[in-house]
């Protein structure tokens, strides 16, 4: 008997803008990725307002999904995959967002990607919007700020569903939405960037702009959601949260209420909103005393009340420590900071690594909102040298694995009720934060370096006969 359901979706995650490439082929427009050129951990990526032909924009490519998913999705059937997490590019079917009608060798593309999965017995796991808002719509209307996107996404949304009903069964509307409570999320999440150009932690912030953006996703994912309970009933529908576990860094009382506070802001702010339907009492002082004032309408209250999620993924990649003492050392974790943990290693990137971090995550999200849970998201960007025998002996990504997926089935054996594992980056593609191939996840190993040079070709790690062995097992055989 094994500790996780016999159904447990055992697959792996990606975004079209970080793996499709084929940016301005069949029809598509540009999303916001499509405007960011590559960077390093030490030197931030770009977002600019034209294509400049000075710089190199790792969307553009990528590892070109569009013309190998056939291989790709093969290659996720050998190692055992139930199901295949992937976003739909939403300017592949409305090239600037606003177009009346979609675009029909977009939703093509999807077709066959679809029915490519179906013929391997993969269930598709579909995020409708990944870090992909049309470019159009920031520089129409400063992107989420405006109401007027939630008429656009919601097009995008019917046209999809419309198409995809028999297909897709699973979705999630947008991933990590609570990156809208970042100022990072101006450019990837919320589009409240228009008119900027430059490094991506370089935006100028508005927290009042930035939160009525992630107020309207708020609204257009209920909506979605009871679009799609009303028209299509089989659809289960999720939300996805960057879930980050924090700790205080000591016992000091300050510290304590400090990692409350970012407990609440941070992770939980979001999640109340898209699982209980309301903004969480906290809310209210937060923004009176932040200055932050939206309207919030009956009609938007009724909504966010009734589109509430079938169930709740998220990712998890670190945890972190809050402190108000001014002597803890920063962590290095990129977009969630914090100080460092004394307790824990550090990824290649900064990343502290806490497995157990992610048994205490399940636990908290379960006991607060008893829904089923799927960890959408999780895994070890690391650098990836060949060996002398021309292949990658990835034993330090077999290690953090092993130890989430450990720590996963403590949680399940807590009580904890968790429909599946998607590692992200199943496949090696172009980082989020840093617009790096470099940064490597995958199973795969892909040809694809970050100067854009590589014959793309894919080559299996030893991580991926391991995960084949785990699924195989039902998360039994570690070793
Ligand atoms: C999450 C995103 C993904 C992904 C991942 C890893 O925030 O949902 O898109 O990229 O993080 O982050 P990175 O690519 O920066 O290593």
């Amino acid at each position: 008997m094994s500790v996780l359901r016999k159904d447990f979706l055992w697959g792996g995650a990606t975004a079209a803008n970080q793996f499709e490439g084929a940016w301005n082929v069949d029809g598509k427009g540009p999303s916001v990725s499509d405007m960011c050129t590559n960077g390093t951990h030490t030197s931030p990526k770009w977002v600019t307002r034209t294509i400049r032909p000075d710089r190199l924009y790792p969307s553009h490519e990528a590892i070109d999904f569009y013309h190998h998913y056939e291989e790709d999705i093969a290659l996720f059937a050998e190692m055992g995959f139930k199901v295949f997490r992937l976003s739909i590019n939403w300017t592949r079917i409305f090239p600037t967002g606003m177009e009346e009608e979609p675009n029909e060798a977009g939703l093509a593309f999807y077709d066959r990607v679809f029915d490519c999965c179906k013929n391997h017995g993969i269930e598709p796991l579909v995020t409708l919007s990944h870090y992909e808002l049309p470019f159009a719509l920031v520089e129409k209307y400063n992107g989420w700020a405006d109401r007027a996107v939630i008429d656009c996404f919601m097009r995008y949304c019917k046209a999809v569903f419309e198409r995809y009903q028999h297909k897709v069964k699973y979705w999630l509307t947008f991933n990590e939405i609570n990156m809208g409570c970042m100022p990072f999320g101006n450019v990837m999440s919320t589009g409240t960037f228009r008119g900027f150009e430059g490094p991506v932690f370089a935006v100028p912030d508005d927290p009042q702009v930035r939160y009525q953006a992630l107020h309207h996703m708020f609204v257009a994912s209920a909506r979605c959601v009871n679009y799609a309970h009303a028209h299509y009933p089989q659809f289960q529908m999720g939300c996805m949260i960057a879930f980050t576990t924090s700790y205080p860094l000591t016992p000091d009382p300050d510290d304590v209420l400090a990692n409350q506070q970012s407990m609440n802001l941070g992770n939980w702010l979001c999640g109340d909103v898209q699982v209980r339907g309301e903004y969480p009492y906290f809310a209210r002082r937060f923004f009176k005393e932040n200055g932050i004032a939206f309207p919030i309408t009956d009609e938007d209250r009724e909504e966010l009340k009734r589109g509430t999620v079938d169930f709740y993924t998220f990712s998890y990649y670190a945890s972190r420590c809050v402190t108000t003492h001014k002597d803890g050392e920063a962590a290095g974790g990129n977009v969630f900071g914090g100080a460092k943990n004394p307790y824990l290693k550090a990824s290649d990137w900064g990343w502290p690594i806490d497995a157990k971090g992610l048994r205490y995550a399940l636990n908290e999200i379960y006991a607060r909102y008893r829904l089923p849970l799927m960890i959408v998201e999780n895994g070890l960007g690391a650098f990836d040298e060949k060996g002398p025998d021309g292949r990658i002996h990835d034993s330090y990504r077999i290690d953090y694995l092993r130890a989430h997926i450990e720590q996963m089935k403590e949680a399940v054996r807590d009580g904890v009720d968790l429909m599946g594992y998607t590692p992200w980056g199943c496949i090696d593609l172009v980082s989020a934060s840093t617009g790096e191939m470099a940064k490597r996840y995958g199973f795969i190993y892909v040809n694809k370096f970050d100067d854009g040079t590589g014959d793309l070709t894919r080559e299996r790690k030893d991580s991926f006969y391991w995960y084949q062995k785990v699924i195989a097992s039902n998360g039994e055989d570690l070793g």
